[in-house]
């Protein structure tokens, strides 16, 4: 099911990439322990505007620094202490180990992106604090 989405998604979010100008920073991240994967997470704009469509762009490796292809990836965008409900955004890949999905923070201030990578039974769970602009 998830595959399916992702197809679907792909050709839209691959010319959104087009559009892009300028990388934004990479953030730093915390693994979860057992992570078979680096994950480097960029967001666009940075900070994130409230209410406003946000990029998320993830590069995925494995331990060796070799890209990750064909994982399915996803961004949950979670509140410390606040139950928001659910709020995932899939993320499609793009080649190379790039993913990419857009989605919104409902709330201004301080949020956690938990990236959750899955490929053939291995995984990484990685959570960025990323704080929301009003
Ligand atoms: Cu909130």
């Amino acid at each position: 099911m998830r595959f399916r989405l992702v197809f679907i998604f792909a050709p839209v979010l691959l010319l959104a990439a087009c559009s892009k100008s300028q990388p934004a920073a990479e953030l730093k991240g915390s693994p979860a322990p057992g992570a078979s994967f680096q994950v480097a997470l960029r967001v666009q704009p940075n900070p994130p505007k409230y209410n406003q469509d946000t990029t998320f762009h993830v590069t995925l490796k494995d331990s060796a620094g070799r890209p990750v292809e064909d994982a399915s990836v996803s961004a949950d965008l979670l509140m410390p202490g606040m139950d928001m409900g659910e709020h995932k955004v899939v993320l499609a890949p793009l080649g190379g180990g790039d993913y990419e999905g857009v989605g919104r923070f409902s709330m201004g201030g301080d949020h956690e992106v938990v990236i959750n990578a899955y490929k053939a039974g291995a995984t990484a769970k990685v959570v960025f604090n990323v704080t929301v602009a009003l």
